[in-house]
Protein backbone atom coordinates (compact mmCIF):
# COMPACT_ATOMS: atom_id res chain seq x y z
CA UNK A 1 0.00 0.00 0.00
CA UNK A 2 1.54 3.14 -1.30
CA UNK A 3 1.65 5.93 1.87
CA UNK A 4 1.25 9.61 0.72
CA UNK A 5 1.59 12.94 2.64
CA UNK A 6 -0.44 15.83 2.70
CA UNK A 7 0.01 18.97 3.86
CA UNK A 8 -2.88 21.38 3.93
CA UNK A 9 -5.35 18.02 4.52
CA UNK A 10 -7.83 20.61 5.96
CA UNK A 11 -7.67 22.92 2.82
CA UNK A 12 -9.93 22.76 -0.36
CA UNK A 13 -7.56 20.71 -2.58
CA UNK A 14 -6.18 18.86 0.25
CA UNK A 15 -9.48 17.57 1.35
CA UNK A 16 -10.12 16.43 -2.47
CA UNK A 17 -6.82 15.11 -2.72
CA UNK A 18 -6.77 13.04 0.41
CA UNK A 19 -10.45 11.40 -0.93
CA UNK A 20 -8.98 10.38 -4.57
CA UNK A 21 -6.21 8.80 -2.80
CA UNK A 22 -8.21 6.68 -0.31
CA UNK A 23 -9.93 5.93 -3.66
CA UNK A 24 -6.69 4.73 -5.01
CA UNK A 25 -6.21 2.27 -2.23
CA UNK A 26 -3.35 4.79 -0.14
CA UNK A 27 -2.67 4.92 3.44
CA UNK A 28 -3.07 8.82 3.43
CA UNK A 29 -1.40 10.81 6.10
CA UNK A 30 -2.38 14.75 6.55
CA UNK A 31 -0.77 17.60 8.63
CA UNK A 32 -3.61 19.57 10.84
CA UNK A 33 -2.32 22.99 12.46
CA UNK A 34 -3.66 23.30 16.18
CA UNK A 35 -6.62 25.26 16.25
CA UNK A 36 -8.91 26.61 18.97
CA UNK A 37 -11.76 24.77 17.02
CA UNK A 38 -11.60 21.88 14.87
CA UNK A 39 -11.57 23.03 11.35
CA UNK A 40 -12.27 19.55 9.96
CA UNK A 41 -15.15 20.14 8.32
CA UNK A 42 -14.00 19.43 4.90
CA UNK A 43 -12.17 16.08 5.86
CA UNK A 44 -14.79 14.85 8.95
CA UNK A 45 -16.70 12.57 6.29
CA UNK A 46 -13.28 10.78 5.72
CA UNK A 47 -12.05 10.78 9.02
CA UNK A 48 -11.57 7.51 10.73
CA UNK A 49 -11.15 6.66 14.82
CA UNK A 50 -7.47 6.13 15.52
CA UNK A 51 -8.48 3.54 17.63
CA UNK A 52 -9.57 1.15 15.06
CA UNK A 53 -6.97 -0.81 13.06
CA UNK A 54 -5.30 -0.45 9.65
CA UNK A 55 -6.46 3.18 9.43
CA UNK A 56 -5.75 4.66 6.09
CA UNK A 57 -6.76 8.32 6.88
CA UNK A 58 -4.50 9.80 9.59
CA UNK A 59 -4.22 13.20 10.84
CA UNK A 60 -0.96 14.63 12.53
CA UNK A 61 -0.34 17.88 14.19
CA UNK A 62 2.08 20.10 12.54
CA UNK A 63 2.71 23.12 11.22
CA UNK A 64 5.17 24.44 7.96
CA UNK A 65 6.86 26.83 10.49
CA UNK A 66 8.28 23.99 12.57
CA UNK A 67 10.93 22.29 11.14
CA UNK A 68 11.34 19.64 14.17
CA UNK A 69 7.50 18.28 13.79
CA UNK A 70 8.18 18.02 10.33
CA UNK A 71 11.14 15.91 10.90
CA UNK A 72 9.21 13.95 12.99
CA UNK A 73 6.12 13.27 10.96
CA UNK A 74 8.20 12.71 7.45
CA UNK A 75 10.52 10.19 10.11
CA UNK A 76 7.44 8.58 11.54
CA UNK A 77 5.06 8.08 8.05
CA UNK A 78 8.31 7.32 5.71
CA UNK A 79 5.99 8.75 3.11
CA UNK A 80 6.22 7.31 -0.63
CA UNK A 81 4.97 11.09 -1.91
CA UNK A 82 4.74 14.44 -0.39
CA UNK A 83 2.24 16.61 -1.40
CA UNK A 84 2.74 20.26 -0.28
CA UNK A 85 -0.57 21.75 -0.69
CA UNK A 86 -0.35 23.78 2.83
CA UNK A 87 0.10 27.72 2.88
CA UNK A 88 -1.49 30.87 3.80
CA UNK A 89 -2.67 31.00 0.35
CA UNK A 90 -5.24 34.08 0.01
CA UNK A 91 -3.27 37.22 -1.99
CA UNK A 92 -4.72 39.65 -0.40
CA UNK A 93 -4.02 38.57 3.22
CA UNK A 94 -0.26 38.31 2.54
CA UNK A 95 0.13 41.96 1.93
CA UNK A 96 -1.51 42.62 5.50
CA UNK A 97 0.91 38.84 6.59
CA UNK A 98 3.98 39.04 4.21
CA UNK A 99 6.63 37.32 6.96
CA UNK A 100 4.18 35.12 7.98
CA UNK A 101 3.55 34.26 4.35
CA UNK A 102 6.73 34.30 3.49
CA UNK A 103 7.83 31.98 6.60
CA UNK A 104 5.32 29.51 5.78
CA UNK A 105 5.03 29.19 1.98
CA UNK A 106 8.91 29.65 1.34
CA UNK A 107 10.90 28.14 4.01
CA UNK A 108 8.03 26.02 4.86
CA UNK A 109 8.75 24.33 1.58
CA UNK A 110 12.36 24.86 2.24
CA UNK A 111 12.05 22.84 5.53
CA UNK A 112 9.79 20.10 4.26
CA UNK A 113 12.21 19.22 1.34
CA UNK A 114 15.29 19.92 3.54
CA UNK A 115 13.48 17.29 5.89
CA UNK A 116 13.21 14.80 3.41
CA UNK A 117 17.07 15.03 2.84
CA UNK A 118 18.05 14.85 5.94
CA UNK A 119 16.36 11.43 6.72
CA UNK A 120 17.14 9.64 3.80
CA UNK A 121 14.37 9.85 2.23
CA UNK A 122 15.57 10.99 -0.94
CA UNK A 123 15.73 8.31 -3.36
CA UNK A 124 11.91 7.33 -1.79
CA UNK A 125 9.74 9.99 -1.26
CA UNK A 126 8.32 11.79 -4.34
CA UNK A 127 7.72 15.69 -3.60
CA UNK A 128 4.83 17.87 -5.23
CA UNK A 129 4.55 21.52 -4.91
CA UNK A 130 1.44 23.74 -5.24
CA UNK A 131 3.16 26.29 -7.62
CA UNK A 132 0.82 28.86 -8.87
CA UNK A 133 -0.40 31.05 -11.70
CA UNK A 134 0.17 34.09 -9.68
CA UNK A 135 4.23 33.38 -10.54
CA UNK A 136 3.19 35.04 -14.07
CA UNK A 137 1.46 38.14 -11.92
CA UNK A 138 2.19 41.03 -14.60
CA UNK A 139 1.90 38.99 -17.62
CA UNK A 140 4.75 38.65 -20.15
CA UNK A 141 3.03 36.36 -22.66
CA UNK A 142 -0.41 35.36 -23.70
CA UNK A 143 -1.35 32.57 -22.96
CA UNK A 144 1.24 32.04 -20.15
CA UNK A 145 2.95 28.41 -20.07
CA UNK A 146 5.91 26.26 -18.51
CA UNK A 147 8.33 28.82 -20.21
CA UNK A 148 6.53 31.90 -19.60
CA UNK A 149 8.55 34.42 -17.28
CA UNK A 150 7.78 34.57 -13.99
CA UNK A 151 6.86 38.50 -12.50
CA UNK A 152 5.14 38.38 -9.04
CA UNK A 153 2.80 41.08 -7.86
CA UNK A 154 2.11 39.98 -3.91
CA UNK A 155 4.10 38.78 -1.20
CA UNK A 156 2.13 35.23 -1.53
CA UNK A 157 3.69 34.81 -5.25
CA UNK A 158 6.76 36.35 -4.49
CA UNK A 159 6.88 33.51 -1.72
CA UNK A 160 5.74 31.07 -4.06
CA UNK A 161 8.23 32.01 -5.98
CA UNK A 162 11.29 31.06 -3.68
CA UNK A 163 9.06 27.65 -3.12
CA UNK A 164 8.79 27.18 -6.81
CA UNK A 165 12.98 27.66 -7.26
CA UNK A 166 13.92 25.46 -3.87
CA UNK A 167 11.74 22.69 -5.62
CA UNK A 168 13.79 22.74 -8.94
CA UNK A 169 16.82 23.38 -7.01
CA UNK A 170 16.31 20.25 -4.97
CA UNK A 171 15.46 17.96 -7.87
CA UNK A 172 19.00 19.45 -9.94
CA UNK A 173 21.03 19.17 -6.69
CA UNK A 174 20.23 16.03 -4.77
CA UNK A 175 18.08 13.90 -7.75
CA UNK A 176 14.64 14.13 -5.63
CA UNK A 177 11.21 13.57 -7.61
CA UNK A 178 10.57 16.83 -6.79
CA UNK A 179 7.59 18.57 -9.28
CA UNK A 180 5.88 21.93 -9.41
CA UNK A 181 2.28 21.81 -10.78
CA UNK A 182 1.64 25.61 -11.86
CA UNK A 183 -1.92 25.46 -11.18
CA UNK A 184 -4.57 28.28 -12.16
CA UNK A 185 -7.23 29.05 -9.82
CA UNK A 186 -9.34 26.37 -9.04
CA UNK A 187 -12.74 26.19 -6.97
CA UNK A 188 -15.54 23.98 -6.11
CA UNK A 189 -18.14 24.22 -3.03
CA UNK A 190 -15.33 23.99 -0.73
CA UNK A 191 -13.74 26.94 -1.70
CA UNK A 192 -12.49 29.06 1.18
CA UNK A 193 -15.22 31.61 1.62
CA UNK A 194 -13.06 34.67 1.16
CA UNK A 195 -11.68 33.83 -2.37
CA UNK A 196 -13.55 35.84 -4.90
CA UNK A 197 -15.88 32.82 -6.58
CA UNK A 198 -17.10 31.70 -2.89
CA UNK A 199 -17.72 35.00 -2.30
CA UNK A 200 -19.93 35.77 -4.88
CA UNK A 201 -21.82 32.22 -4.63
CA UNK A 202 -22.42 32.57 -1.03
CA UNK A 203 -22.62 36.30 -0.69
CA UNK A 204 -25.49 35.79 -3.67
CA UNK A 205 -27.23 32.89 -1.78
CA UNK A 206 -27.64 34.61 1.76
CA UNK A 207 -29.08 37.53 -0.15
CA UNK A 208 -31.54 35.38 -1.98
CA UNK A 209 -32.58 34.29 1.26
CA UNK A 210 -32.94 37.64 2.92
CA UNK A 211 -29.77 37.07 5.15
CA UNK A 212 -27.95 40.18 3.29
CA UNK A 213 -28.49 43.23 1.16
CA UNK A 214 -25.76 43.35 -0.52
CA UNK A 215 -22.37 41.90 -2.05
CA UNK A 216 -19.36 44.42 -1.24
CA UNK A 217 -16.68 43.23 -4.05
CA UNK A 218 -13.54 44.38 -5.05
CA UNK A 219 -11.87 44.57 -9.22
CA UNK A 220 -15.06 43.09 -11.01
CA UNK A 221 -12.84 43.36 -14.24
CA UNK A 222 -9.95 41.14 -13.14
CA UNK A 223 -9.55 38.06 -15.82
CA UNK A 224 -9.12 34.79 -14.42
CA UNK A 225 -8.56 30.90 -15.58
CA UNK A 226 -10.91 28.98 -13.25
CA UNK A 227 -11.49 25.25 -13.08
CA UNK A 228 -12.51 22.04 -10.73
CA UNK A 229 -10.12 21.54 -7.62
CA UNK A 230 -11.70 17.83 -8.33
CA UNK A 231 -9.71 18.02 -11.46
CA UNK A 232 -7.02 19.78 -10.65
CA UNK A 233 -5.95 17.09 -7.70
CA UNK A 234 -6.12 14.19 -10.21
CA UNK A 235 -3.37 16.06 -11.72
CA UNK A 236 -1.12 16.95 -8.71
CA UNK A 237 -1.09 12.87 -8.74
CA UNK A 238 -0.66 11.97 -12.25
CA UNK A 239 2.35 14.52 -12.12
CA UNK A 240 3.72 12.04 -9.41
CA UNK A 241 3.80 8.80 -11.40
CA UNK A 242 5.75 9.82 -14.22
CA UNK A 243 9.20 8.54 -14.83
CA UNK A 244 10.84 11.39 -14.94
CA UNK A 245 9.92 14.50 -12.43
CA UNK A 246 8.45 17.65 -14.88
CA UNK A 247 6.79 21.13 -14.06
CA UNK A 248 3.30 21.49 -15.71
CA UNK A 249 0.80 24.07 -16.25
CA UNK A 250 -2.61 22.96 -15.12
CA UNK A 251 -5.20 25.11 -16.44
CA UNK A 252 -8.49 24.78 -18.81
CA UNK A 253 -7.36 27.78 -21.75
CA UNK A 254 -10.18 29.87 -21.22
CA UNK A 255 -10.61 33.17 -19.02
CA UNK A 256 -13.81 35.35 -18.05
CA UNK A 257 -14.18 38.23 -15.87
CA UNK A 258 -14.81 38.40 -11.96
CA UNK A 259 -18.06 40.04 -13.16
CA UNK A 260 -19.22 37.54 -15.95
CA UNK A 261 -18.47 34.50 -12.63
CA UNK A 262 -21.03 37.09 -10.53
CA UNK A 263 -23.72 37.56 -13.44
CA UNK A 264 -23.66 33.57 -13.77
CA UNK A 265 -24.08 33.37 -9.76
CA UNK A 266 -26.86 35.47 -10.27
CA UNK A 267 -28.49 33.89 -13.23
CA UNK A 268 -28.87 30.41 -11.14
CA UNK A 269 -30.47 32.55 -8.48
CA UNK A 270 -33.28 34.00 -10.62
CA UNK A 271 -31.40 37.19 -9.29
CA UNK A 272 -31.70 40.74 -11.40
CA UNK A 273 -28.29 42.54 -10.81
CA UNK A 274 -27.37 46.28 -10.22
CA UNK A 275 -23.89 46.84 -9.71
CA UNK A 276 -22.82 50.37 -7.75
CA UNK A 277 -20.20 52.26 -6.24
CA UNK A 278 -17.66 54.58 -6.59
CA UNK A 279 -15.28 53.35 -10.27
CA UNK A 280 -18.68 52.01 -11.63
CA UNK A 281 -20.52 53.67 -14.32
CA UNK A 282 -23.84 53.50 -15.65
CA UNK A 283 -23.45 50.11 -17.52
CA UNK A 284 -21.20 48.90 -14.23
CA UNK A 285 -18.17 49.22 -15.97
CA UNK A 286 -15.42 49.75 -13.43
CA UNK A 287 -13.27 53.01 -13.42
CA UNK A 288 -9.35 52.83 -12.98
CA UNK A 289 -10.09 53.45 -8.31
CA UNK A 290 -7.02 51.83 -7.35
CA UNK A 291 -5.23 53.68 -4.44
CA UNK A 292 -8.25 55.93 -3.73
CA UNK A 293 -9.04 55.18 0.11
CA UNK A 294 -12.63 56.41 0.24
CA UNK A 295 -15.22 53.70 -0.07
CA UNK A 296 -17.78 55.88 -1.31
CA UNK A 297 -20.96 53.33 -1.86
CA UNK A 298 -24.33 53.79 -1.72
CA UNK A 299 -25.89 50.62 -0.14
CA UNK A 300 -29.64 51.52 0.06
CA UNK A 301 -31.03 48.26 -1.98
CA UNK A 302 -28.05 47.32 -4.17
CA UNK A 303 -26.84 43.92 -4.58
CA UNK A 304 -23.19 44.57 -5.88
CA UNK A 305 -21.50 47.52 -4.96
CA UNK A 306 -18.03 48.16 -5.51
CA UNK A 307 -15.89 48.92 -2.65
CA UNK A 308 -12.01 50.18 -3.25
CA UNK A 309 -11.44 48.21 0.12
CA UNK A 310 -11.03 44.91 -1.79
CA UNK A 311 -8.70 46.08 -4.66
CA UNK A 312 -5.09 45.51 -4.00
CA UNK A 313 -2.14 47.47 -3.89
CA UNK A 314 -0.59 45.62 -7.02
CA UNK A 315 -3.31 43.86 -8.76
CA UNK A 316 -2.77 40.89 -11.53
CA UNK A 317 -5.20 42.20 -13.65
CA UNK A 318 -5.53 39.05 -16.44
CA UNK A 319 -4.40 35.14 -16.43
CA UNK A 320 -4.97 32.41 -18.86
CA UNK A 321 -3.08 29.25 -18.80
CA UNK A 322 -2.06 26.90 -21.69
CA UNK A 323 -1.93 23.51 -20.51
CA UNK A 324 -1.11 21.89 -24.15
CA UNK A 325 1.90 20.06 -22.10
CA UNK A 326 -0.20 18.35 -19.59
CA UNK A 327 -2.41 17.28 -21.93
CA UNK A 328 0.22 16.03 -24.49
CA UNK A 329 2.22 14.05 -22.29
CA UNK A 330 0.29 13.68 -19.84
CA UNK A 331 -3.41 12.59 -21.28
CA UNK A 332 -5.28 15.29 -18.63
CA UNK A 333 -8.11 17.12 -19.64
CA UNK A 334 -10.84 18.85 -17.21
CA UNK A 335 -13.65 17.60 -17.50
CA UNK A 336 -15.95 20.06 -15.09
CA UNK A 337 -16.27 23.51 -17.06
CA UNK A 338 -16.59 27.04 -15.08
CA UNK A 339 -20.31 27.26 -15.69
CA UNK A 340 -21.15 23.62 -14.03
CA UNK A 341 -18.80 24.20 -11.58
CA UNK A 342 -20.54 27.86 -10.76
CA UNK A 343 -24.22 26.19 -10.78
CA UNK A 344 -22.44 23.40 -7.96
CA UNK A 345 -21.08 25.99 -5.99
CA UNK A 346 -24.72 28.07 -6.26
CA UNK A 347 -26.66 25.09 -5.37
CA UNK A 348 -24.51 23.98 -1.90
CA UNK A 349 -24.22 27.53 -1.14
CA UNK A 350 -28.32 28.10 -1.79
CA UNK A 351 -28.38 25.14 0.60
CA UNK A 352 -26.59 26.28 3.82
CA UNK A 353 -28.42 29.76 3.18
CA UNK A 354 -31.83 28.14 3.69
CA UNK A 355 -30.82 26.02 6.23
CA UNK A 356 -29.94 29.72 8.30
CA UNK A 357 -33.25 30.93 7.37
CA UNK A 358 -34.79 27.91 8.56
CA UNK A 359 -33.18 28.38 11.72
CA UNK A 360 -33.96 31.91 11.47
CA UNK A 361 -37.38 31.28 11.08
CA UNK A 362 -37.74 29.27 14.49
CA UNK A 363 -35.87 32.00 16.71
CA UNK A 364 -32.56 30.89 16.63
CA UNK A 365 -29.81 33.67 16.25
CA UNK A 366 -27.84 32.39 13.31
CA UNK A 367 -24.85 35.00 12.49
CA UNK A 368 -23.54 35.10 9.07
CA UNK A 369 -19.65 34.35 9.76
CA UNK A 370 -17.18 37.14 8.69
CA UNK A 371 -13.57 37.48 8.59
CA UNK A 372 -11.43 41.12 9.13
CA UNK A 373 -12.95 43.59 6.45
CA UNK A 374 -16.33 42.05 6.32
CA UNK A 375 -15.06 39.83 3.39
P1 LIG B 1 -6.63 26.59 1.23
O1 LIG B 1 -6.40 27.95 1.72
O2 LIG B 1 -8.03 26.08 1.10
O3 LIG B 1 -5.85 25.55 2.16
C1 LIG B 1 -4.59 25.86 2.69
C2 LIG B 1 -4.20 24.78 3.67
O4 LIG B 1 -2.91 25.11 4.22
C3 LIG B 1 -5.16 24.65 4.86
O5 LIG B 1 -5.27 23.29 5.21
C4 LIG B 1 -4.43 25.42 5.94
O6 LIG B 1 -4.77 25.00 7.25
C5 LIG B 1 -3.00 25.01 5.62
N1 LIG B 1 -2.02 25.89 6.27
C6 LIG B 1 -2.02 27.24 6.34
N2 LIG B 1 -0.97 27.68 7.06
C7 LIG B 1 -0.31 26.57 7.47
C8 LIG B 1 0.84 26.37 8.27
N3 LIG B 1 1.50 27.39 8.82
N4 LIG B 1 1.25 25.11 8.49
C9 LIG B 1 0.57 24.06 7.97
N5 LIG B 1 -0.54 24.19 7.21
C10 LIG B 1 -0.96 25.44 6.96
O7 LIG B 1 -5.85 26.47 -0.17
P2 LIG B 1 -6.21 25.57 -1.46
O8 LIG B 1 -6.60 24.22 -1.02
O9 LIG B 1 -7.07 26.34 -2.36
O10 LIG B 1 -4.78 25.52 -2.16
C11 LIG B 1 -3.84 24.49 -1.87
C12 LIG B 1 -2.45 24.96 -2.26
O11 LIG B 1 -2.40 25.25 -3.64
C13 LIG B 1 -1.97 26.23 -1.55
O12 LIG B 1 -0.60 26.10 -1.35
C14 LIG B 1 -2.25 27.33 -2.55
O13 LIG B 1 -1.38 28.41 -2.33
C15 LIG B 1 -1.99 26.61 -3.84
N6 LIG B 1 -2.71 27.05 -5.00
C16 LIG B 1 -4.08 27.14 -4.96
C17 LIG B 1 -4.78 27.47 -6.09
C18 LIG B 1 -6.26 27.59 -6.09
O14 LIG B 1 -6.79 28.19 -7.03
N7 LIG B 1 -6.96 27.02 -5.13
C19 LIG B 1 -4.08 27.72 -7.38
C20 LIG B 1 -2.64 27.57 -7.30
C21 LIG B 1 -2.00 27.24 -6.16
P3 LIG B 1 -6.01 25.66 8.05
O15 LIG B 1 -7.22 24.90 7.58
O16 LIG B 1 -5.63 25.40 9.46
O17 LIG B 1 -6.05 27.10 7.69
P1 LIG C 1 -6.44 34.95 -6.52
O1 LIG C 1 -7.93 34.59 -6.12
O2 LIG C 1 -5.97 36.22 -5.93
O3 LIG C 1 -6.37 34.82 -8.01
O4 LIG C 1 -5.63 33.77 -5.81
P2 LIG C 1 -9.14 35.46 -5.56
O5 LIG C 1 -10.35 34.64 -5.79
O6 LIG C 1 -8.89 35.96 -4.18
O7 LIG C 1 -9.14 36.74 -6.53
C1 LIG C 1 -9.33 36.61 -7.93
C2 LIG C 1 -9.50 37.99 -8.54
O8 LIG C 1 -10.75 38.53 -8.11
C3 LIG C 1 -10.56 39.88 -7.73
N1 LIG C 1 -11.60 40.30 -6.78
C4 LIG C 1 -11.73 39.86 -5.52
N2 LIG C 1 -11.06 38.91 -4.83
C5 LIG C 1 -11.47 38.66 -3.55
N3 LIG C 1 -10.84 37.69 -2.86
N4 LIG C 1 -12.49 39.34 -2.95
C6 LIG C 1 -13.19 40.32 -3.63
O9 LIG C 1 -14.09 40.92 -3.09
C7 LIG C 1 -12.80 40.57 -4.97
N5 LIG C 1 -13.28 41.40 -5.92
C8 LIG C 1 -12.54 41.23 -7.01
C9 LIG C 1 -9.16 39.90 -7.15
O10 LIG C 1 -8.65 41.25 -7.10
C10 LIG C 1 -8.42 39.00 -8.13
O11 LIG C 1 -8.01 39.73 -9.26
C11 LIG C 1 -6.12 32.44 -5.81
C12 LIG C 1 -5.60 31.75 -4.55
O12 LIG C 1 -6.21 30.48 -4.45
C13 LIG C 1 -4.10 31.57 -4.62
O13 LIG C 1 -3.67 30.75 -3.52
C14 LIG C 1 -3.74 30.87 -5.93
O14 LIG C 1 -2.35 30.72 -6.02
C15 LIG C 1 -4.28 31.64 -7.11
O15 LIG C 1 -5.69 31.75 -6.96
C16 LIG C 1 -4.00 30.95 -8.42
Amino acid sequence: MKRALITGITGQDGSYLAEFLLDKGYEVHGIKRRASLFNTQRVDHIYEDPHVEHQRFVLHYGDLTDSSNLTRILQQVQPDEVYNLGAQSHVAVSFEAPEYTADVDAIGTLRLLEAIRFLGLTGKTRFYQASTSELYGLVQEIPQKETTPFYPRSPYAVAKMYAYWITVNYREAYGMYACNGILFNHESPRRGETFVTRKATRGLANIAQGLEKCLFMGNLDALRDWGHAKDYVRMQWMMLQQDQPEDFVIATGVQYSVRQFIQWSAAELGIKLRFEGRGVDEKGIVESVRGDKAPAVRVGDCIVAVDPRYFRPAEVETLLGDPTKAKQKLGWTPEITVQQMCAEMVAEDLKAAQRTALLRAHGHAMPVSREPGGN
